[in-house]
């Protein structure tokens, strides 16, 4: 990897100067320049850096951004008199022309130049161009806040043709905001465009309406325009840092960057009469070293503003400092950023979560859904569930008609429907993972919920009954397997291998249902292998909410953790407790190990001589094993 940092100056940059009186460009001057050098200078820096020449932007370099016309413009400047530059600044928003503004707006694009090639070719690993006029402001047709060609803009727009670069991460950290640049790539998905700037709610300069947060990029670009607005002076280290760690670094990491180039401005420094900020230069050093761990180390700072001469020096210096890999300066200040940046901060994020993934899953997707019938328990549910209103009726019953006319002319079947179609329905389509449905005919609903699953193209469905919930089912092609559980003690009972019957009666002093779930039910279920998961919970039951939380939770291994529970609407206590295990509470304390009753140890042994052929998981002896084999 190369290494080594690059500095590009040139004296012949602090030629021109404002000429007249005007209160409003009088701030940019040639000793901008020149103390940031001797600052340099002064630090030793400057002997550490790789000294490479400027030059001359070309025409056809200059164009890539301007046009003909305006290049002509700011080309005849060179010859005009005062009173003519007088005139041909005036057609701008605070620009003065100089006789030798020209020759140097096209030095400082060459020196950009420079620098971009210095770092692309690897004979250096990043640098920095001192450069006057700055660009960030001017545009296509126009000069604009001191600047006269944008010099990053072409940087960028070169780097791109020359080098065949697909993705540029421009961050601008001057206190206003670079509208030239954002012109420029608003529609281009390759350059990422990053702005902090006060703003004020549009009554500080450049007073537009597009440097606001919901300024995203237009078409392709969409989501490639980041701008932070600033809404009170003031900001500070922990401002700054936060809209990095929030903002601009976690986008910048995801969008891969093969290159960054710096808007580097410093009138966002303390001291500065535009700004009116607080950031030290230590700041600038850190973010500095946070752009620098991306796009190789290939960055490439370029000046823009910064009108307090010994602020705007000090963060030259330390912005220079860092590049050449010096440790780190401690920053000032208390950390933590004030309600108007974190408002800032904010309402950036949400204007580009449909853009970035690392704003988009901040908050965990819901996990799950329930559909009660009476909307007054929904007080009852987790915050994390997410409350479903059920299905708007005619929506329901085309559903319906088109796969059982008969039940679609029954009104009360109907309505118990609603519920359950629209909870599964989340479920199938991934919307959410899990969820409950309460319902009037859990058999009905049910019954219809499993069509359904099959009409969706699901292969295999696990469906558990618990209580009394008759299910008119065909059970032979494997496409279901049904488990009732149930306290019946049915002597004359021919378990098949996908129609279970267990019989289990619990213990009301002993919670020993996990005999039945681990030796029973799980290898079973995980025999079976389904894609869904149905537990059906009626009235009748011989398993109390302890038992269902268990089965519930230990289910969650299986299909993608898909499960909907169906509870009919006798059982609607159970819903509270049923909702926070699919949530992911964990399953309820058991108590002490008690052995579970002799009828039900039988019946676990009973059940797993008859099935252990078919479902191989039952296996735990080697009896078991060559007996099955
Ligand atoms: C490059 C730059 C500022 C222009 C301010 C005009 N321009 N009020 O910082
Ligand atoms: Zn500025």
């Amino acid at each position: 990897m190369a290494s080594g940092t690059a500095l590009i100056y040139d004296d012949e940059m602090t030629s021109y100067k404002l000429l007249w009186d005007n209160p409003e460009c009088d701030i940019e001057v040639p000793e901008r320049l020149l103390s940031s050098y001797e600052q340099l200078k002064r630090y030793h820096l400057l002997e550490r850096c790789v000294h490479v020449p400027v030059r001359e932007g070309t025409e056809e370099e200059i164009m890539l951004v301007h046009s003909s016309e305006y290049l002509e413009v700011v080309k005849s400047t060179q010859t005009m008199n005062e009173e003519e530059l007088r005139r041909v600044s005036g057609n701008y928003d605070a620009v003065y022309f100089h006789p030798n503004t020209y020759r140097c707006a096209k030095l400082a694009v060459g020196a950009t130049l420079q620098l971009v090639d210095s770092v692309m070719s690897g004979k250096v690993c990043n640098g920095m161009a001192l450069v006057r006029p700055p660009g960030h402001h001017s545009q296509r047709n126009a000069a604009n806040g001191f600047c006269v060609f944008n010099n990053v803009a072409i940087a960028a727009q070169y780097a791109k043709r020359r080098y065949g670069l697909q993705r540029i991460l421009i961050v601008d950290w001057d206190v206003h905001h670079g509208q030239g640049i954002q012109y420029v790539f608003e529609e281009d998905p390759s350059v990422l465009y990053y702005s902090w700037h006060r703003y004020e709610h549009q009554q500080f300069w450049p007073l537009l309406r597009e440097s606001d947060y919901d300024a995203v990029g237009q078409g392709k670009g969409k989501g490639f325009n980041l701008n932070v607005p600033w809404n009170k002076v003031g900001m500070g280290n922990s401002d700054y840092l936060a809209a990095f760690f929030h903002v601009l670094l976690p986008v910048a990491f995801e969008f891969v960057p093969e290159l960054i180039l710096v808007s580097s401005g410093y009138d966002s420094g303390i001291g500065d009469p535009e700004g009116q900020m607080n950031a030290t230069p230590e700041c600038f050093a850190h973010l500095t070293h946070f752009l620098m761990q991306l796009a190789n180390g290939r960055l490439c700072a370029v000046l823009e503003g910064g009108y307090h001469l010994k602020s705007l020096s000090e963060s030259v210096c330390m912005t220079v400092k860092t590049l050449l890999r010096d440790p780190l300066p401690q920053i000032s200040g208390e950390m933590a950023p004030c309600l108007s940046a974190v408002e800032s901060i904010q309402n950036v994020r949400a204007a580009h979560k449909p853009y970035w993934k690392c704003l988009m899953y901040e908050v965990p997707p819901v996990k799950t859904a329930a559909a009660i019938v009476s909307k007054a328990d929904a007080h009852l549910l987790p915050i994390s569930v997410q409350v479903e209103m059920e299905m708007n009726a005619q929506e329901l019953k085309t559903l319906v008609s088109a796969l059982d006319a008969e039940l679609v002319k029954e009104e009360r079947a109907l309505l118990s429907l609603q519920n359950v179609v629209a909870i599964l329905d989340k479920i199938l389509k991934k919307k959410v993972c899990n969820g409950i449905a309460e319902s009037s005919l859990a058999s009905v609903s049910t019954t219809f919920a499993l069509k359904h699953c099959f009409d969706f193209g699901l292969q295999r469905v696990l469906c558990i009954v618990v209580g009394d919930v008759d299910l008119e089912l065909d059970l032979d092609d494997g496409k279901i397997l049904l488990m009732n559980i149930c306290q019946k003690q049915q002597t004359e009972k021919t378990n098949s291998k996908y129609h279970i019957s267990l019989n289990w009666r619990e213990d009301a002093e002993r919670n020993n249902f996990f005999c039945a779930v681990l030796g029973f039910i799980l290898p079973v279920a995980y025999s079976y292998q389904p894609d869904l998961m149905i537990i059906v919970i009626g009235p009748n039951r011989s398993l109390g909410i302890n038992g269902i939380s268990l089965l519930t939770c230990l289910l969650q291994g299986l299909a993608e953790s898909r499960i909907l529970v169906v509870i009919q609407d006798t059982e609607i206590k159970l819903v509270q407790s049923v909702a926070k295990t699919l949530s992911g509470v964990p399953a309820p304390d058991f108590g002490a190990y008690a052995p579970a009753s002799q009828e039900n140890v039988l019946e676990i042994k009973r059940l797993r001589n008859q099935l252990q052929q078919e479902w191989k998981m039952l296996r735990c002896s080697v009896r078991d094993w060559i007996s099955g084999s």
